[in-house]
């Protein structure tokens, strides 16, 4: 099938109830020791919405690697949307970007307060741990790849990915980064996940190298072609449209927009999707689905 037949839409609505299901049941399962008012904020931060990008992209690569569609499939993904989701919740309290709005929701400290909210979050890491080995055991992976999946997600989440990022980025505000300095902030803050995303779904599939080699090149252009698209839609729409309020300007961050222009930016967004399309091919890896999430990553409105 080509990319131009594939309904993406109907691909995506298809697989949210599986998704949303997962994220409730890891939920649940964090809940048990956490104090009533925490396990609140905790489940208004995974809970409220989002285009569920990570745990789609986890799935797809395992389905493209073999997997078959079950349950465990969508667990293992969720670990990934856990990270994700505290990641905003801690990114939007008012020591760092200081949001009243996310997913067109308030965000959660403003419903839960700053304490509950770090709490929240703070509990969602080793939770995703938790969920990444044991959905991994679940799908058939022996206790040794079972470990390295769950350790592959700590490692995206880390210093060495999304909090060094975000390092980065709260180091780099009102601070004027050259092409390269933002290309290596955005591989961790944003890239990381993204990529880790598809390579545990691959990993829990015991793909081969090749293939695992081609979802992580496509993961590494789609994860800068996402964050391309992010900096246009935050310079060109507004909460509305967004569900959230644009902040680069008003945080004084260099963007891609700031650096190149809007035109060089959608130019650079556009290419990186080809990119991630042609190395996937490279690799072997046959998934219309995939194809066409390296479009939506920058075609999307919000
Ligand atoms: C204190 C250094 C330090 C780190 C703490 C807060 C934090 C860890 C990391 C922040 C990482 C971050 C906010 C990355 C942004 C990623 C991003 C582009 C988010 C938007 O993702 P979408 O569009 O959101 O997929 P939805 O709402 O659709 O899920």
């Amino acid at each position: 099938m080509s990319r131009a037949d594939f309904d993406l839409q109907a691909y995506l609505e298809g697989r949210a109830p599986a998704v949303e299901a997962a994220l409730s049941r890891a939920v649940d399962a964090s809940l048990p020791l956490l104090p009533a008012d925490v396990a609140d904020a905790l489940r208004h931060g995974v809970t409220g919405g989002g285009k569920r990008l990570r745990p789609i992209l986890c799935v797809t690569a395992w389905e493209a690697c073999g997997g078959a569609e079950r349950d465990a499939a969508y667990d293992l993904a969720a670990s990934l949307e856990m990270i994700h989701a505290y990641s905003l919740m801690h990114d939007d309290l008012p020591c760092m970007d200081d949001a009243e709005l996310r997913r067109g929701r308030p965000t959660t400290h403003r419903v839960h307060g700053q304490d509950r909210t770090m709490r929240a979050g703070a509990a969602l890491i080793p939770a995703a741990a938790r969920q990444a080995r044991r959905s991994a055991e679940s799908l058939g992976c022996d206790p040794s790849r079972a470990a390295a999946v769950a350790r592959r997600v700590m490692e995206a989440a880390g210093a060495g990915g999304m909090v060094g990022g975000q390092w980065l980025d709260l180091e780099g505000e009102g601070q004027a980064l050259d092409a390269d300095a933002l290309d290596v902030l955005h591989r961790k803050k944003t890239g990381a996940l993204l990529v880790a995303s598809l390579v545990v779904g691959a990993m829990a599939a015991e793909a081969d190298e090749t293939r695992v080699g081609a979802l992580e090149e496509y993961g590494r252009a789609i994860g800068l072609a996402f964050q391309v698209a992010d900096d246009i839609l935050d310079a060109t729409q507004d909460a509305s449209v967004l569900g959230k309020n644009p902040s680069d300007a008003a945080l004084d961050k260099s963007t891609y927009v700031s650096l190149h222009g809007l035109d060089e930016a959608r130019r650079r967004a556009s290419e990186l999707a080809s990119t991630a399309r042609r190395r996937l091919r490279e690799g072997g890896v046959g998934a219309p689905a995939l194809d066409a999430l390296a479009d939506y990553v920058v075609e999307r409105r919000n």
